[in-house]
């Protein structure tokens, strides 16, 4: 018997051995083709695949990616399941999505409801939130500026300096990356309010670090390769110059229900690409007709594409009724729409019902009637009024946030949510792991209009050039369906006869991709490889990390 056992024991081991021996010529071979890669077909190559892993210890009202590794994640000032040190209450988490694992961090002042976005030194910060509170020792935050430094480490920490505020009070306020490298900070109000009202709107806006002496909620903003900004509020929009405050045009009315905070709707800017000379174009999805618990989301988008000479909005289905639903760029350039509910507006109090679990990915390419590919895998997490998610450099879409009650309990209808899902597309199983695109040799800096070069791996035997294709992304601040500084850009490139080596040219100019981090992400055949980052900047000297 007891020899038995152990030859049976050493056949397993053996066997064991060879498997992992397979195993890591897959996987640390950049040249070993696997002949299943050929005709391989994962169970979730049509739905992905959602997973629930981690938890975000603060509730995830705000989140940044700062870099391949970690998010920072953002409350207000409220008692979550994660303690500080001294025992009080943490409002603000860093997140490790290798580990899955958070570590708390000090804040100063109130973050409720604020905005957010990276200098072109790297630096994070955060403006802005709400009134102090002496239970979470959270002093004053509506005129805050808070800065976050990345790190690679457990050094990192949030900095307040006492005397760097800004000229107003802003509550619900947009930050926009821009091309000279600092932050447009747009609206807001002066103080807490459910519905933004003339008294207490703040219709003006001010950058960071401050341009001058010179002193609407949640606006939706991008900006455009001309180095103008789209604004939209509501149902209206315009093209504004911020460096010579004038509007440049007004664009029509948006059909529909207002789609704008509290009747939150959600905006992307759809990938912009050489091929079509950076043409924009804008999708605005979703919303809510009125600030009432019972009135029905709204279930139309509209596109408008700015190149036209009379830009019209094309209107579309978005499938399901969804108000506060988070839209998102892909690192393939796909987009994907997650979270929200059917009925209500954003705000506390049973202010939002019936979640949204069904992830739609919209392909802009595609004629409209085509875009929508429904039936992905879903969720059974409602996510409502302040919920996130972040499209992550490798492919994955990382999703938190969930907290309508106030104060937080997760034992309600539609509890405060701490735990953390990731959604992995279908087109990250069309091949095995180990059959993705790879890159490296990617340089850390890069400056506009400059030729680099990186090498990839890729382990197709026939390599075809016209399914190849080069981007970079910038994941975006999120918070309340917006999703700030959100940019995702094509890039010219040239591969070599072989396929080993890439020359890639970097965005021509600040406007097109203002300067800061970026994720570069190689795509063929549909799989996009893991994405590096590298930082684009005037001047490599501007990079202080
Ligand atoms: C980045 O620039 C800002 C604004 O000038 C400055 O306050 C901050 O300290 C800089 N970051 C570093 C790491 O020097
Ligand atoms: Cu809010």
């Amino acid at each position: 018997m007891k020899r038995s056992l152990s030859i049976f024991l050493l056949l397993s081991t053996y066997s064991a051995l060879v498997v992992s021996v397979e195993a890591q010529q897959l996987d640390t071979s950049p040249f070993y083709y696997p002949d299943y890669a050929k005709t391989y077909q994962s169970e979730y190559a049509t739905q992905g695949k959602m997973i629930q892993q981690g938890r975000t210890g603060v509730a995830a009202m705000h989140a940044v990616l700062l870099n391949e590794r970690s998010i920072l994640i953002i409350d207000k000032a409220e008692e979550n399941e994660a303690k500080l040190d001294s025992g009080v209450s943490a409002f603000s988490s860093l997140y490790d999505i290798e580990t899955n694992t958070y570590r708390t961090l000090l804040l100063e002042t109130n973050t409720f409801c604020s905005a957010g976005g990276f200098l072109a030194n790297g630096t994070f910060i955060s403006t802005g939130g709400a009134e102090s509170r002496s239970a979470w020792r959270a002093g004053r935050g509506h005129q805050s500026i808070r800065h976050f430094q990345p790190c690679s480490d457990d050094s990192c920490s949030w900095v307040e300096y006492p005397t760097g505020k800004m000229y107003s009070n802003r509550w619900y306020p947009t930050v926009e990356q821009l091309p000279e490298g600092d932050l447009i900070i747009i609206g807001g109000s002066i103080a807490g309010t459910k519905y933004n009202t003339k008294e207490k709107n703040v219709p003006s806006y001010e950058f960071w670090p401050p341009r001058t002496d010179e002193p609407i909620q949640y606006p939706f903003v991008f900006l455009l390769p001309d180095g103008n900004l789209f604004i939209f509020a509501s149902t209206k929009s315009i093209i504004y110059d911020y460096n010579n405050h004038k509007v440049i045009k007004e664009l029509p009315p948006l059909p529909g229900v207002p789609r704008s905070y509290p009747l939150t709707g959600g905006a992307v800017m759809l990938p912009l690409d050489p091929e079509d000379d950076y043409n924009v174009e804008i999708l605005i999805c979703g919303g809510s007709s009125s600030p009432k618990s019972t009135s029905a989301a709204d279930d139309t988008c509209g596109r408008i594409n700015l190149g036209d000479t009379d830009p019209q909005w094309e209107m579309d289905t978005f499938i399901h009724r969804r108000v506060m639903p988070d839209g998102v760029i892909l690192s393939d350039g796909s987009l994907i729409w997650v979270n929200g509910c059917q009925r209500g507006y954003a705000g506390y109090k049973d202010a939002n019902h019936d979640p949204t679990f069904d992830p739609l990915i919209y392909n802009h390419k595609k004629p409209l009637g085509e875009r929508w590919t429904q039936g992905l895998a879903n969720t059974d997490i409602a996510r409502m009024y302040h919920s996130v998610a972040l499209p992550l450099p490798d492919g994955r879409l990382w999703i938190a946030g969930s907290n309508s009650v106030d104060p937080p309990d997760i034992h309600a209808k539609y509890p405060t949510e701490y735990r953390v899902e990731y959604y992995t597309p279908p087109h990250l199983y069309k091949r095995p792991e180990s059959a993705r695109p790879r890159i490296s040799h990617v340089p850390r800096v890069v400056t506009y209009d400059q030729e680099f070069e990186i090498l990839l791996h890729l382990q197709d035997n026939i390599k075809d050039a016209t399914k190849l294709k080069v981007a970079i992304m910038r994941p975006g601040f999120s918070t309340h369906s917006m999703h700030m500084s959100q940019r995702y850009v094509y890039l010219r490139y040239q591969v070599d006869p072989g396929f080993e080596t890439l020359k890639i040219m970097a965005p021509p100019n600040a406007n097109i991709y203002p300067p800061g981090s970026a994720y570069l992400v190689v795509t063929y055949d549909g799989v996009p490889c893991k994405g590096a980052e590298f930082f684009i900047e005037k001047n490599a000297n501007d990079l202080l990390i």
